[in-house]
């Protein structure tokens, strides 16, 4: 086997390698194999990456946005000549199966290309004056150095939701990723390095959060932070952004429900429910992990959720008949294994349960699609775990549904399966989240829709769709008086007077 290869920091257009530095690896959670070694930056290699972004900021800027849109087209066409080889980065190093390494990538090409519209869009308002001849309007600025802070779950969509989207809009970045995913950290940025990125556009700084992310949010010269991953750091990052008064968004996490209705497709519930529930190990912040079932269809519904689960593959993620891969780290199985505990203490243990061992699964981080039955109220059905780990409810009815589902501290995705068409109508209005999905499950969002929560999965606004560019710039109004004198609104010309 190849020897695994050492990369560097890329600041200013370049690779680089401080002097004496510390280094970390990133590996292969279904086998332990080390996969490269990158560099744990430190707050002198943030300074010069910001540095690097702040002296590309003018000229940056001042290319036109269309042009800037380019640059993001050349890159997804990359994307789509690396993608066979970008999936397999992504399966080894993050461990969800390699379709799903696929569709990651898959979803950073579907967002450049988006993206690379904006460029000729990026709309304005034009808004009537109360006076004459005036002329009111906004346009669009970049906000200038932004922070991009990104989780393992989506190795390369995620970080490109956020650079394509404040590229696209003039400002430089400075990227820092999870650090268990530098790889695919670094294939993302040779991308942009390739599609011809001008040097210190889009700077990458490998490394621990503690050090790098923290350097980051408090250098003053960085205007806005944009982050994914849990609550707990969401939060740490929030109060720190907000010494230097800095816009910082969040994406945090979620408890996604699934109600099933004695009216639903069950079969159809049942496909969306295992894909929702155990596709990425459980692992995104949409995954379905709370089950809302309909009393009347209770020991039906999992009666078959007990024979599927049964068949479901646990295995190596490269393997094209693998249903679940390992999830993510040693870190990640601890965690998960903990709140398995806590399940069996607090609640009805249905399938799974426990770590797979034997053979090849003791090399990996493999743990059993696991389903408890809980009543609501409990840490499991309330508690993010972000693994295969599924809690099941029972219900009287819609009413009760709606209640169990929206009495969580997140708010992110919710799907519901019904063939009532008015109750479909109504749990679009009811269910307190970001995204609502009717007969499909929570997981699977479009890149050319808005994505995001409320509630503790985030500060407001949105990624991705046509909003996807309020992150990253700021409105100016301008106000263009043509009438040669002086003009006094709400003096000169009174409403209603
Ligand atoms: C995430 O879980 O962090 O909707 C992002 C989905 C994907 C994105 C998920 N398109 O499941």
């Amino acid at each position: 086997m190849a020897p695994a290869p050492d990369f560097g920091l890329f600041i200013e257009g370049k690779w680089v390698t401080p002097p004496n530095a510390t280094r970390f690896t990133t590996s292969n959670p279904a086998n332990g194999q080390v996969l490269a070694s990158f560099v744990a930056a430190t707050p002198r290699e943030v300074d010069a990456a910001v540095r690097a972004a702040e002296t590309a900021f003018p000229k940056w800027r001042s290319l036109p946005a269309p042009q800037r849109g380019e640059v993001l087209l050349r890159a997804s066409a990359l994307f789509r000549e690396r993608k066979e080889r970008i999936a397999r980065v992504v399966t080894q190093e993050m461990g969800k199966v390699i379709a799903e390494g696929r569709g990651d990538v898959q979803e950073a090409i579907d967002f450049l290309e988006y993206m690379a519209g904006e460029g000729r869009r990026m709309f304005g308002e034009t808004v009537p004056s109360e006076l004459r001849s005036k002329f009111c309007l906004t346009v669009r600025q970049p906000k200038g150095v932004v922070a991009c802070i990104t989780p393992w779950n989506f190795p390369t969509a995620i970080p490109n939701w956020k650079i394509a989207a404040a590229l696209v809009c003039g400002n430089t970045v400075v990227f820092k990723p999870a650090s268990s995913t530098s790889l695919c950290a670094v294939e993302v940025v040779k991308v942009y390095e390739d599609a011809g990125l001008p040097p210190g556009v889009l700077n990458l700084v490998t490394g621990a959060g503690s050090a790098v992310g923290n350097a980051l949010i408090d250098d003053p010269r960085v205007r806005a932070v944009s982050f994914t991953g849990g609550v707990e750091t969401g939060r740490g990052v929030y109060l720190r952004g907000a010494q230097s008064l800095k816009a910082v968004h969040l994406e945090l996490g979620g408890k996604n429900p699934m109600i099933v209705l004695d009216d639903a497709n069950l079969p159809l519930a049942l496909d969306g429910l295992l894909f929702g529930a155990f596709g990425t190990s459980g692992q995104r912040c949409t995954a379905t992990s709370r089950l809302i079932l309909h009393e009347k269809v209770y020991d039906t519904f999992l009666g078959m959720l007990d024979r599927a689960v049964a068949k479901l593959k646990v295995g190596d993620p490269l393997d094209p008949s693998t249903d679940i891969g390992p999830v993510a780290s040693a870190d990640q199985e601890k965690k998960i294994l903990r709140y398995i505990e806590v399940g069996k203490a607090e609640a009805k243990l249905r399938t799974g349960g426990e770590k797979l061992t034997g053979g090849a699964y003791d090399a990996g981080f493999f743990i059993a699609p696991t389903v408890f039955e809980t009543r609501h109220g409990t840490r499991i059905s309330k508690e993010e775990i972000f693994g295969p780990v599924l809690s099941v409810i029972r219900v009287r009815d819609y009413d009760e549904a709606v209640r169990v589902a929206n009495d969580v501290d997140y708010g992110l995705s919710s799907s519901i399966y019904t063939s009532d068409v008015n109750l479909a109508f109504r749990a679009m209005q009811d269910l307190e989240c970001g995204i609502t999905y009717v007969n499909a499950p929570t997981i699977g969002a479009e890149v050319q829709l808005p994505f995001g929560g409320i509630k503790s999965t985030g500060t407001g606004g949105r990624e991705a769709g046509s909003v996807a560019i309020e992150e990253f710039t700021e409105i100016k109004t301008v106000f263009v008086d043509f009438s040669n004198r002086l003009q006094k609104a709400q003096i000169d010309a009174p409403v209603g007077e």
